[in-house]
Formats: C-alpha cells, sequence, structure tokens
C-alpha cells in the first residue's frame, strides 16, 4: 500500500516537473504573470510588452532574449535618464532571482518590438517567445490593452490565466 502511495506521488511530481502536462505557463521554475503590450497608436512601427517575471526554482535565472514575428527586431529594454532626458536602452539580460518577482512596467524595464509588422489593436492576444540562460525558450501570449493602459487588466473571471495559451 505504501509502494502504491509513492507512485502515485511520483506520478504527481512528475506532471509538476513537465510544464508540457502541468500549467502551460510555467517552465523549469520561470512563471510568466500577466503578460500585456499597449495599443500602438496609428502608423507607430514600435511597441512594447510588459509582464511579471517569477522564478520559482532555487537557482537564478536570466532572461537573456526575446523573439517574435510581430516585429522586425525583438530586444530586451529599461529606461533610464540621460541628461534629464528619459531614454530607452537595450539590456543585455534580466536578472530573475527565486523569491523576488521581476516587474516589466512602462516607464521600466520592457520587451520592445521594432519594425512592427502590423499595429498591436486592443483585445489582440499575441505571441511572444522568452529565451532564459536555465529555463530555456517560455513561449508567452500577452493580451493587448488600450492606448492609455498603464498595467494589465484586472481579471474578474477569478481565472489565474486570464486566457489560454495561445501556442
Ligand atoms: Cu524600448
Amino acid at each position: 500500500m505504501r509502494a502504491f502511495l509513492y507512485s502515485i506521488v511520483a506520478v504527481f511530481l512528475a506532471v509538476l516537473a513537465n510544464p508540457s502536462m502541468a500549467d502551460g505557463m510555467k517552465h523549469d521554475g520561470i512563471m510568466v504573470e500577466q503578460p500585456w503590450a499597449r495599443a500602438t497608436a496609428g502608423p507607430a512601427k514600435a511597441g512594447a510588452a510588459y509582464m511579471t517575471l517569477v522564478n520559482h526554482g532555487e537557482a537564478t535565472d536570466r532572461l537573456v532574449g526575446a523573439k517574435s514575428d510581430l516585429s522586425a527586431r525583438t530586444e530586451i529594454h529599461t529606461h533610464l535618464m540621460e541628461n534629464g532626458v528619459m531614454k530607452m536602452r537595450q539590456v543585455e539580460g534580466i536578472e530573475v532571482a527565486p523569491g523576488t518577482p521581476t516587474v516589466l512596467q512602462p516607464g521600466g524595464l520592457h520587451i520592445m518590438f521594432m519594425g512592427l509588422k502590423a499595429p498591436f489593436k486592443e483585445g489582440q492576444e499575441l505571441p511572444l517567445t522568452l529565451v532564459f540562460e536555465n529555463a530555456g525558450e517560455v513561449p508567452v501570449t500577452f493580451k493587448v490593452q488600450g492606448v492609455g493602459a498603464s498595467q494589465p487588466m484586472q481579471n474578474h473571471d477569478h481565472s489565474k490565466q486570464g486566457h489560454s495559451q495561445g501556442s
């Protein structure tokens, strides 16, 4: 009986450890919460996506890149003040330490889409792949909010995901 219980636990743990069997947004300890973007205005050729990166693993990981078919180039950016002017600059990577959520948000870190093939329209759910040093490629579906949105929309459907994984 005891061995039987252990095997049940083992199967359960295997499901937890295998991202394809468990929650689609959880990959080797990295969880991407509330990915979102603002709709782009008119002819804008650039857009940005924001999200919170949570590391449920034991070791620090790093976001080292982003891939997307939505734009010619997809980069990791931050904002910084230079001579009193807010500027964007590409960064090599973003450290994601266990227990410390890393927030990408307007005015700070963001995923930048340069040379957009089509504008971001409110209500769209678009694919993006984040590349982590340890966790590897993590597919994300981000939701496009209104042009003036300053934070991810709070869902009232009591669903943590907010939407299904598109990939
Ligand atoms: Cu940028």
